[in-house]
């Protein structure tokens, strides 16, 4: 097991397009769990392989409150999904951010599970926005994305201002 190092926006390796698992090997459940224990010990309640420098399509989710429901998806596809929500959303990589993001209220998602067997799931609430933002880092996207040019801008001198020394 180990901690990884979570990138930090902006980081250019986070607006990269994740390449989809070709095999759900040993390798893969070695990252999965490594995956796990950042995510706890963060803490956040979802992380996505990229965000430890991984471009690979895999996500962990874990919305619990005690840390004793991990969720697992590689290759992960939305299938379906209606209606809307606005929910405030936060970012391991951008850290003591937090803006309200709107999201499809309900989703199906098909993905392999860490033994590499399909599985479906159908979500709501908070999973449900937990998964399409961790699902949105595989492709490139980080929720500030989603702002405007101002307020993103604001943001970046805010987090560089944070890690001068
Ligand atoms: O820990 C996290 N909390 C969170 C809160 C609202 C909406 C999405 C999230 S995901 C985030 C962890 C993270 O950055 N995953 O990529
Ligand atoms: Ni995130």
């Amino acid at each position: 097991m180990a901690i990884l190092n979570i990138l930090r926006y902006p980081d250019p390796r986070l607006h990269m397009v994740a390449d989809e698992v070709a095999e759900v090997s040993d390798d893969t459940r070695q990252l999965v769990s490594d995956m796990a224990e950042t995510m706890y010990q963060a803490p956040g309640i979802g992380l996505a392989a990229p965000q430890v420098d991984r471009l690979l399509r895999i996500i962990v989710v874990d919305i619990s409150e005690h840390q004793n429901d991990l969720r697992v998806f590689i290759n992960p596809q939305i299938i379906d999904k209606d209606g809307v929500r606005e929910c405030e959303e936060g970012c391991l990589s951008v850290p003591g951010i937090y803006a309200s993001i709107q999201r499809a209220e309900r989703i199906r998602v098909r993905a392999l599970d860490e033994n590499g067997k399909t599985f479906e799931l159908e979500a709501d609430g908070l999973l449900a926005v937990c998964i399409q933002h961790e699902i949105d880092h595989l492709d490139g996207r980080v929720f500030v994305d989603y702002l405007s040019r101002i307020k993103r801008d604001r943001i970046i001198k805010k987090l560089k201002k944070g890690t001068r020394s």
